[in-house]
């Protein structure tokens, strides 16, 4: 039985990605002086690789006009981190990123419901405690029972940690929750951890991309999104999980 949602942050609950990080990571290498930018093409491809910090050492890989030793390129990539993250929470203090559709209303029918609900992200702390109450009001905690993010586990997704990890903190078994995902990095996480799956995918995960074995509920955009839905699905799920499809 459904018990708890679990919420990914980037890409599911707001289009963070396109509106926030990317701009913001634009505007750090601006800071630094760097002639560099990502436009959404590139910043698509880019999201492959998960954590910003990762992302960016990744995309470095790449350029000839990269710092050449591993130590500079480490050096580099933390500083222009650092400041994207500060311009995100700038942009999303001047209200530049809304939530998605039907998230905000879901997330207060589910508490009335008595669903338990966390957030389970590996960005970076700061991030969601600059978007959350801009979201949800300055008592968005409230809401959460739970809150992991990238700094509170050692590998991130696709890695299943952070779902081991949140589920641990709730005492729950893996089928008595939900993961909300929008991205084949963060469903395949999901599914290693074994948890049930709603894969709602955002601006930049082509819906041809499903996490290899994918198994879980593909919801369109479009799909109005309830309790009594999401309980429906989650019980298809795990009816399917049981039988071992
Ligand atoms: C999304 C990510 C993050 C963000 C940027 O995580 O991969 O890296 O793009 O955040 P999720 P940081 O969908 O689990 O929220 O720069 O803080 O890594
Ligand atoms: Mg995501």
């Amino acid at each position: 039985m459904l018990k708890a949602l679990l919420w990914d942050v980037d890409g599911t609950i707001a289009e963070t990605e396109r509106d926030g990080h990317r701009v913001a990571f634009n505007l750090a290498f601006a800071e630094l002086g760097l002639d560099w930018g990502w436009d959404e093409r590139r910043y698509g491809e880019l999201l492959q690789v998960t954590g910003g910090r990762e992302r960016l050492l990744a995309d470095m890989r790449t350029r000839a006009d990269a710092p050449a030793s591993t130590a500079e390129r480490e050096t580099l990539a933390l500083r222009l981190h650092a400041a994207k993250n500060r311009h995100y929470a700038a942009l999303v203090t001047q209200g530049r990123i809304d939530a998605r559709p039907g998230v905000l209303g879901l997330m207060r029918e589910a508490a009335a419901a008595g669903l338990r609900q966390a957030i389970v992200t590996t960005t970076s702390r700061s991030n969601v405690d600059a978007l959350m109450p801009r979201l949800l009001g300055e008592d968005w905690r409230t809401l959460f029972e739970v809150v992991l993010c990238g700094e509170d586990v050692a590998r991130k997704k696709p890695d299943p940690e952070v779902y081991d990890r949140a589920l641990a903190r709730l005492r729950l078994a893996p089928g008595q929750a939900l993961a909300i995902e929008d991205s084949s990095p963060g469903g395949q996480a999901a599914q290693a951890a074994a948890v049930p799956v709603m894969l709602r995918p955002s601006v930049y995960f082509p819906a041809r991309e499903l996490p290899e074995g994918w198994r879980g509920w593909f919801c369109g955009p479009q799909q109005a999104l309830s309790v009594p839905v999401l309980r429906e699905h989650h019980a298809a799920c795990t009816a399917l999980a049981q039988r071992g499809v």
